[in-house]
């Protein structure tokens, strides 16, 4: 270049900035029908124009909420064989499939933006992706399997149903129907400790035993308090989330006491009571280093749950490998047929 200046683009880079400065007001247009879609509380689609962190971040929590669906099946799976009775067996059987199930849905609305689930396993199989805390904990009675299905799953429908409002359609959409299969899984949970209340003395303190493990772990299951939840600020703006972590929590311990009630349970909390000033149950203090512990991978379950899961995703090759192998010998035959 004739020129003294260093700092004179070359053409190619100049039509290269031209194209990006178009691509910016580009952006700029899209962002703004985009910002326009949030405020009008419309939802997004995959085919819409997204930021990139909105994507990331709803990439983020579907996945993550599809492995616990997928890891939550185990606690409970370790009871099938042992259900009381055939009622019982039929009715667990129906639950932990539903959960199955509620996975699959949600690795599909995950797949609508652009990942694959090969690679969302990968990631959960790996120990890089995060599930729900409360599934690493043991299931060391029947009476947990009623538990479970009063509190993890009564705490879960908390947390879900306002993710039927969630900006993303296919998150919005598989919400609704997993939450009408939740509210299934925590009656028949409600019920089944009701039953055991009624009965001995041995299946009240099983009871009793199941509730005093599981309070604390659930009420973590929320999440940290607001002031420590680094995505909770751009997830409320974009609709993802819609209530907070702790106003969830509140809703769940104001709605879970007088169930408690009925049941005739004590929740372990000597803190907890009424507090006619605020309208809501005063509780007590969360043990936040237990949680953050367990979500890291030390609690009592993570490794066993992780290897079952890897185990029961390496058993499960020779059927996929047959599924490839089947849709490949149809697409010959079709184009044969075709031909
Ligand atoms: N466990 O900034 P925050 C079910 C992580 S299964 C582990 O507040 P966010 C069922 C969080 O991911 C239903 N990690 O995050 C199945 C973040 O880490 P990253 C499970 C947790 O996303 C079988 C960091 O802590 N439900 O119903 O704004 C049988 C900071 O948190 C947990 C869902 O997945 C936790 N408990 O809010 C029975 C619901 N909590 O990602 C029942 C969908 C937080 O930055 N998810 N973390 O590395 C959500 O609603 C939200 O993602 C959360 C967290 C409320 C969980």
């Amino acid at each position: 270049m004739y020129t003294q200046a260093l700092d004179i683009p070359e053409p190619r880079q100049q039509v290269r900035e031209a194209d990006a400065s178009k691509a910016d007001g580009l952006d700029a247009q899209r962002q703004t029908q985009f910002d326009t879609k949030i405020d009008g509380d419309r939802k997004i689609e995959p085919q819409d124009w997204m930021p990139e962190a909105y994507r990331k971040t709803l990439l983020r929590q579907i996945s993550q909420h599809a492995h616990s669906e997928i890891v939550g099946m185990l606690p409970e799976g370790n009871w099938i064989s042992r259900a009381p009775s055939l009622k019982r067996k039929a009715i667990l059987l129906a639950k932990v499939q539903d959960e199955g199930g509620h996975g699959l849905y949600l690795y599909s609305a995950a797949e609508t933006l652009g990942t694959s689930r090969d690679s969302m396993l990968d990631a959960l199989h790996s120990g890089k992706a995060k599930y729900s805390s409360i599934f690493n904990y043991p299931t060391l009675t029947w009476a947990d399997v009623g538990t479970i299905g009063w509190l993890v799953d009564g705490a879960a429908i908390m947390n879900q149903v306002p993710i039927c409002r969630c900006s993303f359609g296919p998150y919005a959409r598989a919400m609704i129907r997993i939450c009408k299969e939740e509210s299934f899984h925590q009656r028949q949970g409600f019920e089944n400790l009701l039953t055991m209340m009624k009965g001995t003395l041995s299946q009240r303190e099983m009871v009793q035993d199941a509730v005093n493990r599981w309070w604390w772990p659930v009420l973590a299951m929320f999440g940290p308090p607001d002031g420590d939840s680094p995505n909770s600020a751009l997830g409320m703006r974009w609709g993802i989330k819609r209530i907070s972590n702790d106003d969830l929590r509140q809703k769940f311990v104001d709605a879970t006491v007088p169930q408690a009630q009925i049941l005739g349970v004590t929740l372990p909390d000597p803190d907890l009571k009424w507090n006619a000033e605020r309208g809501h149950q005063g509780y007590g203090a969360i043990d936040w280093d237990e949680f953050w512990a367990v979500v890291n991978g030390n609690g009592p379950c993570n490794k066993e749950r992780l290897a079952t899961r890897v185990k029961a995703h390496a058993d499960g090759q020779w059927v996929r490998d047959a599924a490839l192998a089947h849709a490949a010998k149809k697409r010959v035959r079709e184009i044969k047929e075709a031909a």
